[in-house]
């Protein structure tokens, strides 16, 4: 029952909200992540997630893998 971490990543290279929706629906399917919310015109994605089930840097992969770059956090 740990409490989850919020985290806002700066993303660079989406240009719509598919690409928004893309992130969101992979990232979302991660065991250990509660929820996750990307959004093209601001350039984050905001992920809910449980650092005990997963790392941060799987989320980061994740993000990679699909051809988007996470800059840093907010
Ligand atoms: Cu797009």
């Amino acid at each position: 029952m740990g409490k989850n971490t919020k985290i806002i990543f700066k993303v660079s290279g989406m240009s719509c909200n598919g690409c928004s929706s893309s992130i969101g629906r992979a990232v979302s399917r991660l065991d250990g992540v509660e929820e996750a919310q990307a959004d093209f015109s601001k350039g984050i994605a905001e992920v809910k997630f449980n650092e005990k089930e997963i790392a941060k840097e799987k989320i980061v992969e994740t993000i990679h893998n699909l051809g988007f770059k996470v800059e840093g956090e907010l």
